[in-house]
């Protein structure tokens, strides 16, 4: 494979991974911890693929150490992890649990001493239980609960920690947590779903004033999921449905935080599902950004009648069914760049599940190099055009817990045995790595 050749980057650009609390952590029961959704959700019959759950995962509350020194092997700068808030407050509200905080405070200081990066995630989803019993995201109460939470975060780590983002993925918590109910808490209901959307983005742009207002030095900002959304044919319902999604599942996140309103054509669709709004709240959620944060997987095509299904037409696939289409990260950063004022971007997330195999104690996953190499290309070639991109972050680290999925998907650079917790670099980590030493290399030279 010869595209690193083709790839040209800033000296200052920031390679690291990613991972999330829940996924990885484990110690469901440690010290002070109160139950999260994910805890409760997992123990509802047949949500999860496999029947697992997240009480031991990757066991990264007892190996972290273990984990961080990968890290260094890999040669990343930067280490994007998440915060699982019942850790350090059980119920979301009152007390701070010190055990927990002293879990974070040698993470983040072992980053430190090791030279990596803090890159902070306040919400990727494991919202304590208590609040979720009353209302969680959909009452309004929330918000404040989560701004007293950051507040404290940063308080704690803001003068370490490179980034502070508030929530991954408001999408997904919205939609999938409160739509269609795939994910925790299971709700199936829109007009939950859209509340829910909007206290996220105000609770974003609130905690983000509060924690500038006390002085955070952290970059502050937030992560979405973004897809281009192509109609699957010519016709003119596809290709307004394509508009549509593109209204309901980017838009309706992206122009609030940079515009201050929601988009109208979205907006029409909701009907008596559209969120309650307060006199105000749009102005909050435009807090000035530092940076925003971009998760890109695959491109979505919809079709006004059947659903599209990329595997069926014979096009290439991962392990989750989701199409390999790189030259969709560089079509919609051109299109963002032209369509709006941006702040500086982050890939904040970017990898792929394969069925790895293990042979002789190794793991040959050319498929998975083969998607990061090309979605760094295609990112390249975005940046080569103006965008600009400040980091990249491969997710992920570790193999984990992949929600609805379980154990069974499989997008760590390196491999976990779950039996024996014995971590082991697949080739992807690999090539990573080298290509990171020809990055630094370069940098020496300067
Ligand atoms: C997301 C989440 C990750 C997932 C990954 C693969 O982007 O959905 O941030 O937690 O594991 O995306 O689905």
């Amino acid at each position: 494979m010869h595209t690193e050749s083709r790839l040209s980057f800033p000296r200052s650009f920031i390679w690291g991974v990613a991972t999330s609390a829940f996924q990885i952590e484990g110690g469901a029961d440690a010290a002070g911890k109160g139950p999260s959704i994910w805890d409760d959700f997992c123990r509802l019959p047949g949500v999860i693929q496999d029947g697992s759950d997240g009480r031991s995962a990757c066991e990264h509350l007892r190996l972290w150490e273990e984990d961080l020194d990968l890290l260094v092997h890999l040669g990343v700068d930067a280490y994007r992890f998440s915060i699982s808030w019942p850790r350090i407050q059980a119920l979301g509200s009152g007390p701070f649990n010190e055990a927990g905080f002293d879990f974070y405070e040698r993470l983040i200081n072992g980053m430190v001493a090791r030279g990596l990066k803090p890159y902070l995630t306040l919400n990727h989803w494991d919202l304590p239980s208590a609040l979720q019993a009353h209302g969680g995201w959909e009452n309004r109460e929330t918000v404040q609960h989560f701004v007293t939470y950051a507040c404290e975060v940063a308080r704690r780590f803001g003068d370490r920690v490179v980034s502070i983002c508030t929530h991954n993925e408001p999408w997904v918590m919205a939609y999938l947590g409160h739509e269609s109910g795939v994910f925790a808490p299971g709700i199936r209901n829109r007009s939950s779903a859209m509340q829910v959307a909007h206290h996220l983005l105000l609770s974003h742009g609130l905690a983000v004033k509060a924690m500038r207002d006390q002085g955070c030095k952290s970059q502050l900002g937030i992560v979405l999921n973004m897809a281009p959304v192509h109609p699957a044919t010519a016709s003119l319902e596809d290709q307004a449905r394509a508009r549509l999604d593109d209204g309901t599942g980017l838009r309706w996140y992206l122009e609030p935080l940079l515009l201050g309103a929601y988009p109208a054509d979205a907006w029409a669709h909701c009907g008596p599902d559209a969120p309650k709004v307060q006199a105000q709240d749009m102005a909050h959620i435009q807090a000035p950004l530092d940076f925003l944060g971009i998760n890109y997987y695959t491109r979505n095509v919809t079709s006004a009648d059947a659903p599209w299904n990329a595997k069926a037409l014979g096009l290439e696939v991962t392990d989750m069914d989701w199409e390999v289409y790189p030259q969709g990260l560089t079509e919609l950063l051109l299109r963002l760049h032209q369509d709006y004022d941006l702040p500086p971007l982050l890939i904040t997330e970017n990898g792929a599940a394969y069925a790895d195999r293990v042979e002789q104690g190794e793991v040959h996953d050319t498929d998975r190099q083969s998607y990061l190499a090309r979605h760094m290309e295609a990112l390249s070639q975005a940046m080569q055009k103006g965008v600009r991109v400040d980091a990249y972050f491969v997710w992920s680290l570790l193999d984990n817990f992949e929600w609805a999925f379980g154990y069974s998907k499989r997008f760590g650079i390196v491999r976990v045995d779950y039996e024996t917790q014995k971590r082991t670099l697949k080739d992807s980590a690999l090539w990573y790595r080298s290509f990171l030493q020809m990055q630094h290399s370069m940098r020496a030279k300067d």
